[in-house]
């Protein structure tokens, strides 16, 4: 008999939504789920955007206050997928509540902030996820099967990039994203995030690192409306950019292996190009979320006539994870499959009692890195992780 895990969900934009459409497709597709989502309520500060978001999403009902929200005694699991400023407050309340919390990237704005919520989420014993999507896409699966096969050897190189051009424009407004009380930090906790998270996942832990930045526009017209996804129509007013545009950094990982990660907002043509190659002593592995359904492939060990890289297409269900339960082999999926994904794993891990991954943990590391990254740049000067 499957359980019934009821949700409370703190955010309902581009985030909410995405994690509204897993919650509700989630059991239509993955009947094996050892327990099912119950989409109880969903909270904004704005009572008649959030009403009418939970009427589209198919929410039950709706809070006006994240607290009001925590409390319910009908709540098992807060998922909070406000901007960056709100998850430390919400997941602490949540913890002492006694609620399971599913989180959005990256855990926190500091990583004190991450670290008390770590240690809130183990005292109160209740499960804890970061949602790092990226590590459900079946190829990045894949990736990560082939290399504990051992199927690309010693790895030597991590390259990775995480490129968008959403704001390449001047006049683009000063949306959340873009101020730093708000999001923290600009494309390095947005996007460099994943890339960390995906690092560590396929690689290992990062041991030190050095970082440039530059915000290439640093004015812009303040909001006037929020749209969907991303977007703002902008207003006539100006204010400061308190962001990076553009972060890159080099690392070291502690298994000896060299790191390259550049994430920029203004690599003009790139939407969501989130792309990394692993070279290893017997093959490299190449990905590229403009292309999830695709991984692509170098062996050493191929005939020497045959050798080159080749592309597999990750939607054979009997061989590729998650795909068995969304169509036959080459009707490909999506971004928002994703979030279904990590929906189905972490209702499994709870029905389980077991830990889902990435937990807080993972998140706290995570934002080591990124700290250390900045602190890099104040610097001018390397940084180990393990001194932040
Ligand atoms: C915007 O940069 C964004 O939506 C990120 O916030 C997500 O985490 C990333 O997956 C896609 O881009």
């Amino acid at each position: 008999m499957p359980k019934y895990i009821n949700v409370g969900l703190v955010g309902y934009q581009f985030m909410g939504k995405a994690h509204s459409h897993a919650y509700k497709d989630m059991a239509f597709f993955f009947p094996d789920a050892e327990a099912y989502p119950v989409m109880k309520a969903i909270c904004g500060r704005n009572e008649e955007a959030v009403k009418a978001a939970a009427q589209r999403f198919g929410w039950e009902g709706y809070e006006t206050d994240w607290r009001r929200l925590v409390e319910r005694d009908d709540i098992d699991l807060v998922d909070i997928s406000s901007p960056g400023d709100t998850h430390h407050d919400i997941a602490i309340a949540a913890a002492e509540a006694g609620k399971h919390i599913f989180c959005e990237k990256p855990l926190a704005n500091s990583l004190c902030e991450a670290r008390e919520m770590l240690e809130a989420a183990q005292e109160a014993g209740v499960k804890h996820m970061v949602a790092f999507n990226y590590r459900r896409v079946p190829a990045v699966a894949l990736a990560k099967r082939l290399i504990e096969e051992g199927k690309i050897g010693e790895i030597y190189h991590w390259r990775a990039v995480y490129l968008q051009d959403w704001i390449i424009d001047p006049d683009f407004p000063l949306v959340w994203r873009l101020q730093k009380e708000k999001a923290g930090s600009g494309p390095h906790g947005d996007l460099n995030a994943h890339i960390i998270d995906l690092a560590r996942y396929l690689v290992g832990e990062i041991s030190e690192v050095v970082g440039v930045c530059e915000t290439f526009i640093k004015e812009r017209p303040l909001v006037e409306e929020v749209e969907a996804g991303l977007g703002a129509r902008a207003g006539a007013k100006k204010g400061e950019v308190t962001v990076e545009d553009a972060m890159l950094f080099l690392a070291r990982f502690e298994n000896g292996a060299l790191g390259s990660f550049e994430a920029t907002r203004f690599a003009g043509g790139c939407k969501n190009h989130n792309r990394f190659e692993i070279n290893g002593s017997k093959g490299s592995i190449v990905f590229n979320l403009e292309r999830l359904n695709e991984l692509e492939f170098y062996s050493r060990e191929d005939e020497p006539h045959v050798q080159g890289f080749r592309t597999i297409l990750v939607t054979d269900g009997e061989n590729h994870p998650y795909i068995s339960a969304w169509w036959p082999a080459g009707h490909i999926i999506g971004w928002e499959h994703t979030f279904v994904h990590e929906v189905y794993d972490l209702m499994n891990a709870i029905a389980r009692d077991e830990m889902p991954h990435p937990d807080f943990a993972d998140g706290v590391k995570t934002q080591a890195v990124l700290e250390a990254v900045v602190k890099s740049v104040e610097e001018r000067t390397w940084v180990k992780t393990s001194e932040v």
